[in-house]
């Protein structure tokens, strides 16, 4: 069954193209082969996302390369698929080689717990991908209209669960992986497969999503993924230190077009509860189905209204949990209550229930590179080199060099020190340490404004206004994005800056500290001696009139967004 609405003769372009792509090949491989340009065919363009990519170009180039009649720096974008944000130390070891060699070698730590080169031409593509493939990686389905990175609270200090809810990411994970072998062809030069049956797609068919998919796995009552941001959030239900089920959630999204109000962002709203006590199977089931009525009923004509959310605006809660329940074929139960307190990254040494130790670093918008000022790279590729640690990324763009023996703590410290990482941690004030920007300018197609390379700059006048209110050491959750796609997730900020145009941002204002509340656009296109003037009267109000412990977002929620 499937949504009438969806008229063949009016599906989307990219629609036609995943249909007739022969399990999402296209002509990507003599796309490759094309010695004339950096460039690929444009119905691979769609294609070559599910293989975890993006065709970008240098747009900071484009103006001298076109005076010069050059075609524009072409080069890919390459996504790793990484569960739950984990690395092995031998992984980093030979991704600090492979970023250095075949890209801008800038390691970009995203919102979403993975890890992103930029700046890889056609040519060294493939070789990326094989010397990802050596080492256990792949980036296979992490772009494209598909189940994308699943992510999970991040800190194993947080949970004796963690592991337990990280596992279970992985296997959602395998479960929602496409079947093709097209990956495995073009990327890795496997033999062609004779059996088509074996690419039989069960739940993608050949249509696959009709947009991204997104899944979530938090841990109360820290919600430092997000889970509300995503299509499909599963919140875990503790009793007696037990995982007793999830609660789950859906129809989260960021997106939104300015001055659009058909484009909006959402917060996913409750289901149902699910128990895992006798099993996972009901669990697993429920997510499944949940893709398949997505695929059914998800809105294939216009990409812009694609995504889960607005399936569940379109047809209720009450219908998807009847047609889940009907698909799944058991009933799901009442949310089970739950309090998130806290959505943060917690800096600098913890150790978690087994006596292992882990170390937050904290990376300024997720750029993991060496500057003359500070050497992280090569700080995060020693302390690999130990063979004593793993890494594990986290959706506020860090890294936690993690399951660190007692023993060999002090060898870890002592790199550490020596590349004045624990200095550069602890001196990030509190509002930039809870900061985060997308990459936007200079390789990202869609920005408007900068947002990476700006918000930095921004904080340090911000931060000078905080102290002229005696606000330093107030926790506050900032979030910048080039445009309202929303990469960062600057709609559930406290406060929330999205580029309209260069140098020019709306305000979001009143969120809450936790993510359970969008924000609210305040003013529209500020330059920044405006941001900076209506930060001033914020500060000002709030050290004067907070109630005691008020958030600053529920206090400019309280008076100037009623
Ligand atoms: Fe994103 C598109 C970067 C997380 C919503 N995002 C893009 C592209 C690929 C631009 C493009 O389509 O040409 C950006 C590449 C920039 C570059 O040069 O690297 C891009 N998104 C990112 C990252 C790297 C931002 C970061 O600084 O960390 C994040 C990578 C996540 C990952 O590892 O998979 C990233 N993107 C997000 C999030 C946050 C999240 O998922 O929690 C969102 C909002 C949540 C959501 O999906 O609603 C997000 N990105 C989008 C959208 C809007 C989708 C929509 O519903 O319309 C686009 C545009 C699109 O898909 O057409 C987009
Ligand atoms: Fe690019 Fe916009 Fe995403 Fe920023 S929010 S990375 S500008 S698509």
């Amino acid at each position: 069954m499937s949504d009438n609405t969806n008229k063949p003769q009016d599906l989307s372009s990219n629609e036609k193209i995943k249909m007739s792509s022969n399990a999402l090949r296209g002509t990507i491989a003599e796309s490759l082969t094309d010695e004339i340009t950096g460039n690929i065919r444009p119905d691979d363009q769609p294609l070559v996302r599910f293989h975890g990519m993006y065709l970008q170009d240098d747009r900071d180039r484009r103006e001298e390369r076109a005076a010069k009649k050059l075609e524009r720096l072409y080069s890919f974008m390459i996504r790793l698929r990484l569960t739950g944000g984990f690395l092995s130390g031998d992984q980093w070891i030979a991704l600090h080689h492979i970023a250095g060699e075949n890209s801008t070698g800038t390691l970009k730590i995203t919102t979403r717990q993975t890890i992103q080169l930029h700046g890889v031409l056609k040519t060294k593509a493939k070789p990326t991908v094989k010397a990802f493939n050596q080492a256990g990686l792949t980036t296979l389905a992490t772009c494209g209209d598909i189940n994308r990175n699943v992510i999970c609270s991040a800190h194993p200090k947080q949970s004796p669960l963690h592991e337990q809810i990280f596992e279970l990411a992985k296997e959602i994970t395998d479960m929602l992986l496409p079947k093709t072998q097209g990956y495995y062809e073009i990327w890795l030069d496997a033999e062609k497969i004779a059996d088509t049956k074996m690419e039989e797609d069960l739940l993608y068919q050949d249509r696959y999503m009709p947009r991204k998919f997104k899944i979530a796995l938090a841990i109360p009552p820290n919600n430092d993924i997000d889970v509300f941001g995503n299509d499909l959030g599963l919140i875990a239900v503790i009793e007696k230190d037990q995982l007793k089920g999830f609660n789950i959630v859906i129809g989260g999204g960021m997106s939104s077009t300015h001055g659009n109000p058909e484009h909006y962002p959402r917060l996913a709203s409750e289901l149902g509860y699910v128990d895992i006590t006798n099993g996972k199977e009901n669990l697993l089931k429920a997510i499944y189905e949940l893709l398949t009525i997505q695929r059914d009923y998800g809105n294939r004509n216009d990409r812009k209204k694609a995504r889960l959310k607005y399936t569940v605006d379109k047809y209720g809660i009450p219908w998807w949990k009847a047609e889940l329940e009907k698909r799944a074929g058991f009933a799901l139960e009442d949310i089970k209550p739950y309090v998130f307190n806290r959505r943060k990254d917690y800096y600098g040494w913890e150790q978690n229930h087994e006596g292992l130790w882990y170390y937050t670093v904290f990376v300024e918008n997720g750029r993991v590179l060496d500057t003359d000022s500070l050497k992280l790279k090569q700080a995060l590729q020693d302390a690999a080199k130990t063979g004593k640690v793993n890494f594990r990324f986290t959706c506020n763009q860090n890294v936690i060099i993690s399951d660190i023996k007692p023993e060999d703590k002090a060898q870890i410290q002592e790199i550490l020190e020596k590349y004045k990482i624990i200095e550069h941690t602890n001196k990030a004030s509190t509002i930039r340490a809870n900061a985060m920007a997308c990459v936007a300018l200079n390789t990202c197609a869609l920005a408007l404004a900068e947002s990476q390379r700006y918000l930095p700059s921004l904080l340090d006048k911000v931060e000078e206004l905080l102290e002229k209110h005696g606000l330093s050491d107030e926790e506050m959750i900032v979030r910048m994005t080039g445009c309202p796609n929303g990469c960062a997730r600057p709609f559930i900020a406290e406060i929330g800056f999205v580029g309209t145009a260069l140098g020019k941002y709306n305000m979001y204002i009143g969120g809450d500290r936790f993510g359970m509340r969008l924000n609210k656009l305040y003013k529209e296109s500020l330059e920044e001696p405006q941001i900076l003037d209506e930060l001033d009267g914020f500060f000002g109000a709030f050290a004067k009139k907070r109630k005691k412990n008020q958030a600053i977002g529920d206090f400019l929620h309280q008076e100037y967004c009623q």
